[in-house]
Formats: structure tokens, sequence, C-alpha cells
């Protein structure tokens, strides 16, 4: 009916971004503070036409989307959306939005820092000095340095070209492999992750999560990149497998690792807590409280757009606007 506000359900923690931009134009249904989730979505299931996700740990599944027969519109948080079956979306008319670009800079900001730390081992520095050890003897010399190292970009998109940008900056040279040759860019393109890891040393990897990409950097990856092998993980878990992973830290077949994400957040395997030679972060890239509100105003906005009968200001390729209905 014109005039009354859609019915949207929130995914996810009542963020103040979210709610105080979603309220004045839409009637929010809190999802996470049901009691019964069953009953909750039995009651307000026809009546949903768009879902606002606050955070990429909220799975939104085909069986969960199934449940929302009006639904029209999923706004997500975070660049990543492999939470979301947006497949599923696609092919039933249900666009799917997530909150690119905003975040690059910080990502890659993150992803030098990480690198850093490993290459130098900044933290295991920083515990040392801590300890009360640095009175009795120096921080001995690393064995690693950024000085001689080449880097491989998996996964060359804006958050990877940031990183390139910086590693540029640094003097690194870099490589790159991804589905397809990006347009613009001069780095060497590998059309094989495996030729690829033979020619480099460091591996820092930022595709996107899902299907498509699980266990992308597997043993064989592992074994090719070496003894001096430093792999960077700024992407998912899933992208890495993990055991294999850990069995070549354990074998030092690679040097060592820097993981901002994990397979099963925010549990990490107790064999990799208790290296020291691998550094470890609570999934952080974006964690900035300016860009987690320019993400999540992004959330707002791509609801607020399709509330106003706009085209979505973010749609991911899975759900091109307008919708096959
Ligand atoms: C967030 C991310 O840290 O945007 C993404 O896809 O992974 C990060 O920006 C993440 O959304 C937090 O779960």
């Amino acid at each position: 009916m014109a005039g009354e506000k859609p019915d949207v359900l929130l995914v996810g923690q009542r963020k103040p971004v979210l709610v105080n931009g979603l309220e004045p134009k839409v009637n929010l249904h809190d999802y996470l503070g049901a009691k019964d989730k069953d009953a909750f979505v039995a009651a307000v299931a026809d009546k949903i036409r768009a879902i606002a996700i606050a955070y990429t740990a909220n799975k939104v599944d085909a069986a969960f989307l199934r449940k929302f027969p009006n639904l029209e519109q999923i706004s997500s948080f975070g660049v990543g959306y492999d939470h979301i079956d947006a497949k599923w979306a696609g092919e039933h008319g249900i666009v799917v939005t997530n909150t690119p670009e905003v975040l690059n800079e910080e990502v890659a900001d993150t992803a030098l820092g990480l690198l850093l730390c490993t290459v130098r081992e900044f933290p295991q520095a920083e515990r040392y000095v801590r300890a009360g050890k640095w009175a009795n003897a120096q921080y001995p010399l690393t064995k690693a340095t950024l000085r001689n190292r080449t880097v491989g970009i998996v996964g060359m998109g804006r958050i990877g070209k940031a990183i390139a940008k910086r590693l540029d900056a640094f003097g690194v040279p870099v490589f790159y492999h991804s589905r397809n040759p990006q347009s613009g860019v001069d780095y060497k393109y590998y059309p094989k992750l495996l030729d690829m890891a033979r020619d480099v040393d460091t591996l820092m990897v930022i595709v996107p999560g899902g299907a498509a990409t699980q266990n992308l950097i597997n043993a064989d990856v592992l074994k090719a990149l070496g003894p001096q092998g430093i792999v960077i993980n700024m992407a998912r878990g899933s992208v890495i497998d993990e055991p294999a992973l850990i069995q070549a830290l354990k074998d030092r077949t690679i040097y060592s690792a820097g993981l901002d994400v994990f397979v099963k957040e925010p549990v990490v395997p107790t064999e990799l807590m208790e290296m020291d030679h691998v550094v470890l972060f609570p999934h952080l890239g974006s964690s900035t409280e300016v860009t987690r509100a320019a993400m999540d105003q992004l959330v707002v906005d791509n609801i607020l757009a399709w509330a106003a009968g706009k085209p979505p200001l973010t749609p991911v390729p899975e759900t091109p606007y307008p919708p096959k209905r």
C-alpha cells in the first residue's frame, strides 16, 4: 500500500547505524533477538521483502531464503558474500548487495601490516620486550626480510590492486594470479597458481571465498612455494587447506604464515596457537570505526534505495539488476 513502510528482516546485531538509518523508512524485524526463531520466521515470513545482514558471520543459505516468498533484496555487510547463496538468490529474482570499495585501503593497510609482522616477527619481538628478556639479550636477527622477496598476489581485485600499490612503494616485485588477466595492470600474470607459487616466495591471498576457491592453496601449492615460503591470508579461511598449511608449518616445508582468517572463526586451531613462528590476527582487515561505519552505511543505503524504488547501489555479479522475476 502506498505510504506504508516495507518490512525488513535484520539478521545480526542491532548496530545503531543500521537501526537509526533504516527505522525511519522500513519496519525492522530483529531475527537475532527472537527467542523462538522458527515461530518468529513463520509469523513474519510472508511480509518480509528485504533482508539486512549485519555481519559476514551470519549465514543466509537457500534453505533460509526459501522461507521468505516475497523477498526482493538482501543487503549484506562486507565485501565478501560467501555467507549468502547469491546464485540461488539470482535465480529467484532476489538482488544481493555487498559493501565494496569503502574498505579497500583499510584492508590493504592490514595486509601490509600482517606481511611485515610475519616477515620481521614484530609481534614475537614485542612479546620478547614484555617478557623482560631484552635486558639479557638482543632479540635475534630475523632470517626473513622483505628486501629480497617477491610477492605473488592471489586475486587481483580491488583490494589486491591496493595491496600491489603499497608493495610497489616498498620496492617489492609483484606477480599475480587470478581467473583472468586484469586490464590496466602491468604485473606479470600467471594463469596457473602452481607456476606462480614456484616463482615467488610469498603469497598474498585476497580472493573471494566460496566453493570456487575452496582449498585453492593446497599442499601442492605450499610445496611449490618452498622452504622460504610465507603465506598471508586476508581472504577467507576456506581458501587455504588448513590441515595442509598446519602440516607444512610443522614440517617447516614453508617458512611462516600470517593469517587474518580461519576456517571456523572465531575458533583458531590449537596447533596454530602453539606455533611461535606464525602471526594470527582476529579477522580485523576492515575493523576500524570509520571503515566499519562506511560499510554499515552502505548496507543502509542499499536498503533505502530499494525502499525508494531505485536501483541498488552495489549489486553483486550473480544478481544483476533489474532482477529476472
Ligand atoms: C570484515 C570482510 O572483517 O568485508 C569482508 O568481506 O571479511 C571484512 O571486511 C568481515 O565482514 C567481518 O566478518
